[in-house]
């Protein structure tokens, strides 16, 4: 995939997150439990050097049940939510709690008992991040939309129960190991559709789907096929009858994001 994908304002996200990492207490890593390797950033396990961290693998609710307990067993101690529901803080919290408990007695010994605990949420773009802090601090504090690249700069916010949030700008990094990651980042929506040719994207997600969950696109559409079989089938016709294949493209990324080919994942653990 030679596209250029690693937006000009990365270098300087990627400056200020080093930055940040250092001043915290923990982190909360986001990633996307559909895909739940390519949508791990590798240089954030060397930037987070020793600083506890909970992984916590985001849109659950869109995942295969089975996949994600799978990869849940391989990360121990992670947690698997939907962030934008109130039970996400459910399994957040006390897992946070448990990361600082010898920080929390530390500064109990000290005298210095509800020092607030500083906590980054960092991920790839559009995994979830702002949605977390918000169902966190059960209020609509930081901005969250449906695309990459929403939060421009990182900001503190304040949680009742002694934490501090900071929300960062999705990470990306400069090279993909490989075309699969790459796809699969388009797929989950971390990557902005622009950069790749949309018809391409769902060709692809059309061959990964017929390996991995054949009866998925049966099951919506229809029919299964390429993109011209299920622009035909739903009617998607340009003047002469021809098949809309870039509208039926766009329709099928946005049925996969949005689960309504079933709950998918992508990726198992090896
Ligand atoms: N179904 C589902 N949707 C989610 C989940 N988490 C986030 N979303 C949706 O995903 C979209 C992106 O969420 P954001 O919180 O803006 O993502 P972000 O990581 O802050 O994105 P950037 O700031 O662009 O890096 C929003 O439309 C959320 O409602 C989840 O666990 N399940
Ligand atoms: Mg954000």
């Amino acid at each position: 995939m030679n596209i250029n994908w690693y937006p000009g304002h990365m270098a300087k996200t990627r400056r200020q997150l080093e930055e940040d990492l250092s001043g915290v207490d923990a982190v909360i890593e986001l990633f996307d439990a559909r895909a739940a390797a390519s949508s791990r950033n590798p240089d954030l396990e060397a930037m987070c050097g020793g600083k506890p961290r909970l992984l916590v693998l985001g849109r659950a609710d869109l995942a295969d049940p089975a996949v994600t307990a799978l990869w849940q067993k391989v990360l121990p101690g992670s947690a698997a939510v939907n962030a934008a529901s109130p039970g996400a803080s459910k399994a957040v919290l006390p897992a946070l709690r448990k990361l600082l408990a010898e920080r929390i007695r530390r500064d109990t010994e000290k005298g210095q008992a509800g020092r607030p605990l500083r906590v980054i949420v960092i991920g790839v773009p559009n995994t979830g991040k702002s949605t977390l802090i918000n169902t966190l601090l059960r209020r609509r504090a930081a901005k969250a939309e449906d695309r990459p690249g929403v939060t421009r700069s990182r900001g503190w916010f304040s949680m009742e129960r002694g934490f501090l949030l900071m929300d960062t700008p999705g990470m990306l990094w400069p090279k993909f190991e490989d075309t699969r990651t790459g796809f699969h980042l388009a797929f989950t929506g971390a990557i902005r559709d622009e950069i790749m040719d949309t018809e391409t994207l769902a060709a692809r997600l059309i061959d990964t789907l017929e390996a991995l969950y054949p009866g998925a696109l049966g099951g919506r559409y229809g029919t299964a096929g390429g993109l011209e079989a299920l622009a035909e089938r739903r009617g998607y016709l340009l003047p002469g009858g021809v098949p809309d294949t870039g509208r039926m493209a766009l329709a099928l990324l946005d049925d996969f994001r949005a689960g309504k080919l079933g709950r998918i994942s992508l990726e198992r653990p090896e």
